[in-house]
């Protein structure tokens, strides 16, 4: 049977642009997305892995798309030429064909082998996310708070109990780390994009991510991969790779207390209001111990302040923590009140005699107190 498509060519042809400003449009959209593609700064690309574990993705990745350009490539080409050579043309009627078997054969078994060669290497590298700890692994908890990431490193605190930090994990290169994840509240996930994930932080659950070794020192951007709220697009991460001997060092002086200020000085006043205002919600080792918000130890030593979401700076860490609403979504509990929720950073100073629970003086301290808490 033959079926005959006619296109009536004496339809009008209307709302069309000529072909050439059509063409122009499409070159000119092509050169603006070449531009803006080149001007991308992209630390969370997945296609400079610096770790074995976004090694093994990438490198499947690679493979099934050049397996499938190939395949797409063929078939297109196929079709045009079908298309051309058996093109309708008039007094030729077209022969009929029953069943082929040679050609039946060939396209069950090379799509078969095809996604053998696919298949098998990817299972095999599932199976082996869940292979255990190497013996020297550096173990890891994650725990995902609304909005931000706090990480226990169990036996490497004081009295061999966990070191705490939040929002900036520290690991050493070429060691490998078996990260154990966690929720706080509501799910959240955890992705490093060059080094490791995605995979969830569920409530009540604890999940294993895949374990991995980092190949390069270096910092590298980690964000919140599953919708948790209004500040969900502000809960990132950073993670450092660092020598053997740097680790060993922010290791030892995160368990050291920090010294005390000098007499008179911003940040002794700095660390009187840390006291009287934040020490229920925050930890400094050998200061306070606070719940619900992030430890702060050697928090001067940190590249960012809010959950990865700005260079810690003396102006935004003031900004943060005059009125950390202005940064980000995060509900006020004066006015909504928020049920089942860790305790969420009061607004501090906007200026309002009436609101204000410190002044700018007393932020300017605060600042200049946790800025002072550094490695040594
Ligand atoms: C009621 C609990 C609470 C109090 C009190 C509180 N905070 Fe916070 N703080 C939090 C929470 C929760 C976060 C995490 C918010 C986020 O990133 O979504 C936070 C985040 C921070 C951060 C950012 C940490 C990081 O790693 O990015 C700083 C800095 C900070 N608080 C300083 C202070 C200071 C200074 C005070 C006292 C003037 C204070 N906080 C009082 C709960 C509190
Ligand atoms: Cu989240």
């Amino acid at each position: 049977m033959t079926i005959n498509i006619r296109t009536d060519s004496a339809a009008p042809r209307t709302g069309r642009a000529p072909t050439s400003l059509r063409f122009a449009a499409a070159a000119l959209a092509a050169v603006a997305l070449a531009a803006l593609l080149a001007a991308c700064d992209t630390p969370q690309t997945t296609f400079e892995p610096r770790s074995d574990a976004a090694q093994r993705v990438h490198t499947i990745y690679i493979f099934v798309i050049v397996a499938a350009s190939i395949v797409g490539f063929l078939v297109l080409a196929a079709m045009a030429y079908i298309l051309v050579k058996y093109r309708e043309r008039p007094g030729r009627v077209p022969q009929q064909i029953h069943g082929n078997n040679t050609l039946e054969i060939t396209w069950t078994v090379v799509p078969i082998l095809i996604l053998v060669a696919i298949a098998v290497p990817t299972i095999i590298w599932i199976a082996g996310t869940t292979q255990p700890a190497d013996d020297d692994a550096l173990h890891v908890t994650a725990v995902g708070h609304q909005w931000w990431f706090e990480f226990r490193y169990p036996g490497l605190g004081p009295d061999g109990g966990d070191l705490v930090t939040a929002n900036e994990l520290r690991i050493p290169v070429g060691r490998q780390v078996a990260i154990t994840l966690e929720a706080k509240d509501v799910i959240h996930s955890f992705w490093v994009p060059r080094l490791v994930g995605k995979t969830d932080m569920v409530p009540n659950r604890v999940n294993q991510l895949e374990k991995f070794k980092a190949t390069e020192i270096g910092e590298f951007y980690g964000q919140c991969a599953e919708f948790c709220g209004s500040a969900h697009a502000l809960m990132r991460f950073r993670v450092h790779v660092d020598s053997h001997a740097d680790f060993d060092r922010w290791v030892a002086s995160m368990n050291a207390p920090p010294e005390a200020p000098a007499v008179g000085s911003a940040e002794e006043g700095g660390l009187r209001v840390f006291r009287a205002q934040c020490a229920t919600c925050h930890t400094i080792q050998g200061v306070s111990e606070g719940a619900d918000g992030p430890n702060l130890t050697l928090f001067g030593d940190r590249a960012t302040v809010g959950a990865g979401i700005l260079p810690s700076t003396t102006a935004n860490v003031k900004e943060w923590v005059s009125d950390v609403r202005a940064l980000k979504p995060i509900p006020d509990p004066r006015e909504v009140p928020i049920e089942g929720v860790s305790r969420v950073m009061p607004t501090f100073y906007v200026e309002d005699p009436d609101k204000d629970l410190l002044t700018e003086a007393q932020v300017d301290q605060v600042t200049a107190y946790l800025q002072s808490l550094r490695l040594r």
